[in-house]
């Protein structure tokens, strides 16, 4: 991609939520945008308003400079591009990889594009296809800074931030499964904790405000995430500690015993109940929660 040109054209392979939202959002930027998808029927609006509909994924490549992928999965990925005729017509370009994948099938990707003369971007989209129509998602990247630089206007129309965490392809499919990480306990315990305020007669929508404002209007969760990184940062968690483990590991445990009583499954509360009572077990009662980060060394490490 020609480091003048601030709009390349732009392929656009999948047609799905995800890559529809990220066409339009391309289209809407002003791009010279190529579509494809598998089954034809996804591509008519667009051909219908004007934009160019490819034939084969390597007409989309010979249409574009840079190629945003964002198929179902890593096979669906692999069927789609890793075929002479596409890599032929990639040679020299760039591939904006979006898909949903585990870092290894990124690794494995950005070294086969990297053996056939294509530069490799990895991304992961945070949010939905409307926050990309919006201009209110988040796509992390990760691969070479120069390909990263040269892709940014792309990125910038399809994200409000595409920061590059690392120039390692994997690292955004990395961070990617953290989120899950910490979004999906978290959606877990909202819907749980909803159940147990409902054994009290607390209404959904009382439950619901209550928690909003708590968790998150408040700036809770995100002065909590904060001050855990800086403490972990560091690894000094006995300083200045506002809540003790001691304090809230029997708060924890009658979280349990609340569920319990309630006659409601408690199975995903009990392995962080084990992590609590074992940092107080092993001496850690004193220290702040974010001690609990140093349980999480990769074995042998
Ligand atoms: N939708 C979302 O909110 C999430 C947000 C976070 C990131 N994800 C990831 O984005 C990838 C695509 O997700 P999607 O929501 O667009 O998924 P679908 O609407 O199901 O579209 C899937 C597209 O993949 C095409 N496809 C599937 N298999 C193949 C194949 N073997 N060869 C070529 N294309 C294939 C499918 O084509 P068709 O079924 O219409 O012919 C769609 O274009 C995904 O990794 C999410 O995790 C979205």
């Amino acid at each position: 991609m020609s480091a003048q040109t601030t709009k390349p054209p732009v392929g656009v392979i999948g047609l799905g939520n995800m890559g529809s939202a990220l066409a339009d959002a391309l289209i809407a930027k002003g791009f010279p945008v190529t579509v494809w998808n598998r089954t034809p029927a996804k591509a008519k609006r667009f051909a219908a308003a004007g934009t160019n509909v490819a034939a084969g994924v390597a007409d989309a490549a010979r249409a574009s400079d840079v190629l945003v992928v964002c198929l179902l999965d890593q096979a669906a990925t692999q069927a789609a591009i890793a075929n002479p005729s596409v890599i032929g017509e990639l040679k020299g370009k760039t591939i904006i990889q979006l898909t949903t994948m585990t870092s290894a099938s990124s690794r494995g990707l950005g070294a086969w594009a990297a053996a056939n003369g294509i530069a490799y971007l990895e991304g992961q989209i945070l949010h939905y296809p409307d926050d990309v129509r919006a201009g209110r998602a988040f796509i992390p990247c990760a691969g070479l800074r120069r390909v990263y630089d040269s892709c940014r206007p792309v990125l910038e129309a399809m994200a409000c931030e595409a920061p590059l965490i690392s120039e390692s392809p994997g690292a955004a499919a990395v961070f990617d499964k953290s989120l899950f990480e910490v979004v999906f306990p978290a959606y877990v315990g909202f819907l749980h904790g909803a159940a147990m305020c409902r054994t009290m007669g607390v209404s959904m929508a009382t439950y619901t405000d209550l928690m909003a404002k708590a968790c998150f209007a408040s700036g809770l969760a995100e002065r909590t995430v904060r001050e855990f990184g800086a403490r972990a940062t560091v690894g000094r968690y006995d300083d200045n500690v506002k809540a003790a483990l001691d304090v809230y590991a029997p708060a924890f445990a009658m979280t349990v015993h609340e569920s319990e009583a309630a006659g409601i499954r408690t199975d995903h509360l009990k392995c962080v109940d084990e992590i609590l009572q074992g940092m107080i077990a092993t001496g850690h009662g004193h220290e702040d929660f974010a001690a609990i980060y140093d349980l999480f060394k990769p074995k042998g490490a």
